[in-house]
């Protein structure tokens, strides 16, 4: 199971641009179809894994990208579902100038788009729990004691978001207990997801690019979310070039990393996922997995076989198994950890996983 992410912001704001750079893609940007694609999750100890162990093959972790295509107040049904299954949103906000490109508000405003887009995902929240407080309504009318107490408390605490989303505070910003926390989940709510504010700049704009940045994120810290200025349509241009001349081109307009990079790591950073290895028969591999997670669900990461069969893992850190540079030699050293099941990834952990089925 990849991790996915959902791209969505007014029209013609570079959605599908951005999700061609992203996912390395060419999809026709007239078609207002939805488009899915695959992007690899850049690790750098990926490579120096590689270079130690020669490996037959190296497989990155994989994130999905979905550009749904259409303004998010006209979606509904299927497209809505696609959305709200999602696991992080990316709004892509346009600032590039283009007079050829009309821009649907009338004028450029980056902070203005940023909110009509904010309040579009709460809209649609706003919809799903006036529709559920109808239903409760109703049921509350039968229900006996003990379903009833569930359907108040259930009221209540959609109350509570709908009153916050009325005053724009969205739902990922709320404090909720665990269990109030798990109710919310199921609804899987736009204002929820953590969100990846993408403001599309033009290629003259690219110097200010770091300074339009800093002032915009003054503005927009807010918890589980993050902003990045980068062009759309210069990172699609370089995704067609081989690494080396991109290097160079990024150079010339004084990049120092990879917009694309930076995006892909900071919708890292907001899921809260770590990366670990596995090395098995002539392959090495990088998955993403939640912080926090246990070596279980590592291993169903991987094959439902494995979490159904796990018995151990055998684990060393990234630091360990390079200062000693080979699993040999780790080997030797001792270095190399038996876990069970309870034990917790860390970030950089080489995981071999020992199963049966
Ligand atoms: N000059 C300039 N043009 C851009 C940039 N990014 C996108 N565009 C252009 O803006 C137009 C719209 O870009 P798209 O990627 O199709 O935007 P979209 O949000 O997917 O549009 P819709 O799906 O139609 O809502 C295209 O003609 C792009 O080539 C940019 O950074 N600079
Ligand atoms: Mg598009």
């Amino acid at each position: 199971m990849s991790i996915d992410i959902g791209i969505t912001g007014l029209a013609k704001s570079g959605k599908t641009t951005v999700f061609n750079a992203l996912t390395r893609g060419k999809a026709d940007i007239e078609s207002p179809d939805p488009h899915i694609g695959i992007a690899k999750v850049p690790e750098p100890r990926l490579q120096m894994l590689a270079n130690m162990l020669h490996p037959k093959q190296v497989v990155p972790a994989e994130a999905r990208y979905i550009d749904i295509g259409a303004p998010l107040k006209a979606i509904s049904g299927q497209l809505l579902t696609e959305l709200s299954n999602v696991d992080a949103v990316i709004n892509v906000v346009r600032a590039f100038t283009d007079e050829s490109i009309p821009h649907t508000e009338g004028s450029l405003d980056v902070d203005r788009d940023i909110a009509t887009t904010n309040l579009e995902l709460a809209f649609s929240d706003l919809a799903i729990i006036e529709r559920r407080l109808g239903r409760i309504e109703t049921s509350l009318k039968g229900a006996k004691p003990p379903e009833r107490q569930g359907l108040l408390r259930e009221q209540e605490l959609l109350m509570k978001v709908k009153a916050d989303l009325e005053k724009d505070v969205p739902i990922r910003e709320l404090k909720l207990t665990t269990g109030e926390a798990r109710t919310i989940a199921n609804y899987q709510f736009l204002t929820a997801k953590p969100l990846l504010i993408v403001v599309n700049i033009g290629e003259e704009q690219l110097p200010q690019a770091e300074s339009l940045e800093n002032e915009l994120n003054s503005h927009y810290s807010r918890p589980k979310c993050r902003l990045i200025a980068l062009c759309g349509k210069l990172e699609m241009e370089l995704t067609q070039l081989d690494n080396s001349a991109a290097e160079g081109f990024r150079a010339e307009f004084g990049m120092k990393v990879s917009g694309l990079d930076r995006t892909i790591k900071l919708s890292y950073e907001l899921l809260g996922l770590i990366s670990f290895f596995s090395i098995a028969s002539g392959e090495v591999k990088a998955w993403s997995i939640q912080d926090g997670s246990d070596a279980v669900i590592a291993a169903g990461k991987i094959h439902s076989d494995m979490e159904r069969g796990f018995i151990r893992a055998e684990v060393i850190g990234y630091d360990d198994l390079m200062k000693c540079g080979s699993l040999a030699e780790a080997r030797k050293k001792g270095l190399l950890r038996l876990e069970g099941k309870n034990y917790i990834v860390k970030d950089g952990d080489v995981i071999t996983f020992l199963f049966n089925v």
